[in-house]
Parts: C-alpha cells; sequence; structure tokens
C-alpha cells in the first residue's frame, strides 16, 4: 500500500509538474484529488482495513493529498508569473529609439532679414507700416514725381493690370498714402513685396523692399548719413563703413548710392565686391519738394529723406549665395541652412 501511494504521489508530482496552463493544473487536480481519483478510491476503501492499519493508511493518504495540493499550488504560480512575464514582454516599447521629430517650421531667410531691418530701425524710432500691391499709376509715379514719358513707366518695364491700375514697382507708394493722411514728423519704414518686368540670376519679377522716410523741420543729408551709417553698423556688423556716391531718382534731389565696405573682404577687394572692397546696398537721397507738394505738404517748411534697399539682396550676402532664384524655389536643404 506504501509503494502504491508512492507512486501516485510521484505520477501526481509529474504531471502537476508538466501542467502548462491553469487549465491542465485543473486537469491534473480533478485526476489525482477528484471524486473518482484514486485517492478517493483509496479513502473509501480505510473501513475494510484491518482498525490496526487504518490510522497509518489514513494519515499517508492525508499527507498524499497534501503533497498533490503544494504541487499544484507551485506549479499554479509559476504558470501565473509566466503568463505576466509573456504579457510585458508582448507590451515591451524600447524606449531607447530615438523619437520621431515633428519638423518645426521657421522663418525663410528674407523674412529673417526684414525682420532684422525693421527691429533696427524701430530702435532709430522708425514705426513699420505695410501697403497695398496693386497701386494705381497716381500712387506709384505721379505722385513721386515720375512723369508719363518717364522709361520705369514703360509695359516693358512694369507689370499693369489695367491703364492706371498696376502692380507696385517700389513700396513709396504707401510713403504718399501716410502722408496724406497726417502730418510731420514722419518716421516710417516700408517693407514688403515689389514687382518689375525682370528676371536674371540677380532680378526677380517679385522681389522685397524696404523703403524708410523721415519728414520734420530741420532735416538735413546729414541726418540721413548718421541713420544710414548706424543701420549698416547694425546689420553689417561694427567695423562697416559707408560710402555715398552721386545717383538720381525722380522722388529724391540730391540722390545717392550707398555702398558699405565688403562683408566679406573688409574692403580688402574680393571676388565679392569684384575687387572694389564696396558693396551696393542701398539708394537714398532728400525728399524732392514736388513730391511735398503732392501731398499738400509746404516744401518751405519741411524737409525729409528717403531711402530703398533690396531685402533679397541683404539676404543673398547674408546667405552667401549669387543666384537670386535659390530665395524663391523654397528648398528644404536651403532653408534649414538659415
Ligand atoms: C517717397 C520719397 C522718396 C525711396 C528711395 C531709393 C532711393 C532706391 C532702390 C534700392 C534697391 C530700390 O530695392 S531697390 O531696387 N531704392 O534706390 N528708394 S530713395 O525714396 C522715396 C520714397 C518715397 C515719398
Amino acid at each position: 500500500m506504501e509503494e502504491k501511494i508512492q507512486a501516485l504521489r510521484e505520477d501526481a508530482v509529474e504531471a502537476a509538474g508538466e501542467a502548462g496552463t491553469l487549465q491542465a493544473i485543473e486537469d491534473v487536480r480533478v485526476r489525482f484529488l477528484g471524486r473518482r481519483s484514486e485517492l478517493t478510491r483509496l479513502r473509501k476503501g480505510i473501513g475494510s482495513l484491518p482498525a490496526e492499519e487504518r490510522p497509518t493508511v489514513g494519515k499517508l493518504l492525508t499527507d498524499l493529498q497534501g503533497d498533490i495540493t503544494t504541487a499544484l499550488e507551485t506549479r499554479t504560480v509559476a504558470i501565473r508569473e509566466e503568463e505576466r512575464r509573456r504579457a510585458i514582454e508582448a507590451e515591451r516599447l524600447d524606449i531607447s529609439l530615438p523619437g520621431r521629430r515633428r519638423a518645426l517650421g521657421g522663418y525663410h531667410p528674407i523674412t529673417q532679414t526684414k525682420i532684422r531691418m525693421c527691429e533696427i530701425f524701430r530702435g532709430l524710432g522708425f514705426e513699420e507700416v505695410e501697403g497695398p500691391e496693386v497701386e494705381t499709376e497716381y500712387y506709384n509715379f505721379d505722385a513721386l514725381n515720375t512723369p508719363s514719358h518717364h522709361p520705369a513707366r514703360d509695359m516693358h518695364d512694369t507689370f499693369y493690370i489695367t491703364d492706371s491700375v498696376l502692380l507696385r514697382t517700389h513700396t513709396s507708394p504707401m510713403q504718399i498714402r501716410y502722408m496724406e493722411q497726417r502730418q510731420p514728423p514722419i518716421r516710417i519704414v516700408v517693407p514688403g513685396r515689389v514687382y518689375r518686368r525682370d528676371a536674371d540670376v540677380s532680378h526677380s519679377p517679385m522681389f522685397h523692399q524696404l523703403e524708410g522716410l523721415l519728414v520734420d523741420r530741420d532735416v538735413r543729408f546729414s541726418d540721413l548719413k548718421g541713420v544710414l551709417a548706424v543701420f549698416a553698423r547694425e546689420m553689417f556688423g561694427a567695423d562697416t563703413r559707408v560710402r555715398f556716391r552721386p545717383s538720381y531718382f525722380p522722388f529724391t534731389e540730391p540722390s545717392a548710392e550707398v555702398d558699405i565696405t565688403c562683408i566679406f573682404c573688409d574692403g580688402d577687394g574680393c571676388r565679392v565686391c569684384k575687387r572694389t572692397g564696396w558693396i551696393e546696398v542701398l539708394g537714398a537721397g532728400a525728399v524732392d519738394p514736388e513730391v511735398f507738394r503732392a501731398v499738400g505738404y509746404d516744401p518751405e517748411e519741411y524737409t525729409g529723406f528717403a531711402f530703398g534697399m533690396g531685402i533679397d539682396r541683404a539676404t543673398m550676402l547674408r546667405c552667401r549665395i549669387n543666384n537670386i532664384r535659390i530665395l524663391f524655389e523654397n528648398d528644404m536643404r536651403f532653408l534649414t541652412q538659415f
């Protein structure tokens, strides 16, 4: 009997050890501890044993039941642990993988240049204003002392929409509109898109300008020189010097083209400045009395200065590119460098 019980124990412990799921554990329990199990059958047979054997066999069967129960419990704990490990493994995230970066937007290099220019002029007391890109001949030309026979008014140079409506060729019409609405003192800068029928490596049919206008009593040419010298130093570096060369614009008299010392060779001469040491970046002058008459200002009472520059050209210098089209292709490989 003792051997039989021991064999039963070994069978049960082995079966429990081999059970791989909680259902298999339950099957083993029914098989070895259930109502129709060998153990139950042996228990029922105790009554028919000789009286002196009954306590011993009874104890052996109770121990057997305890050992099978312990084996089943041990295996159940192991299976639960195994299932938990499998679930964790299935849900595993590799937090060491680099994240997927979301592409951040940024300002276009031309916009960066415009912001910097306006910032500098704000520091000098100039307010930033914007105007319409579709203009009339009157604001774009007549009020700016540019008569009908002037070559700039030719169909070949300007985009006309109707006989007298056009795409502005400079931001100057906004300065006329501004002066019509107010009285001096005036200090404004006007950045924006302008249009000319022109296209090659340094000209785009649409480009960006920033113009400035200052009107007050007793404004002198030396004030213009001071403002532009400060601007050039802030924009292109503290050592930058400016040079004024006589020029002509219909809306300023006298007029000048303004050069800065070459930012690439500090004035020594290089390929960019064509060995001159100077780069042209601005046009400027004293506001022509005819322009003041057009807006009803008395030229005997007020004087002023104006200037204009290409934002794209300054951007090309800053980004060291020699083809303006790169600025308008919106190739991310170029844009993300700045
Ligand atoms: C008013 C009176 C005068 C604006 C001026 C220039 C000189 C000039 C060019 C620079 C490079 C255009 O961008 S560019 O191609 N501009 O040279 N602009 S004076 O003069 C004004 C404007 C408005 C009422």
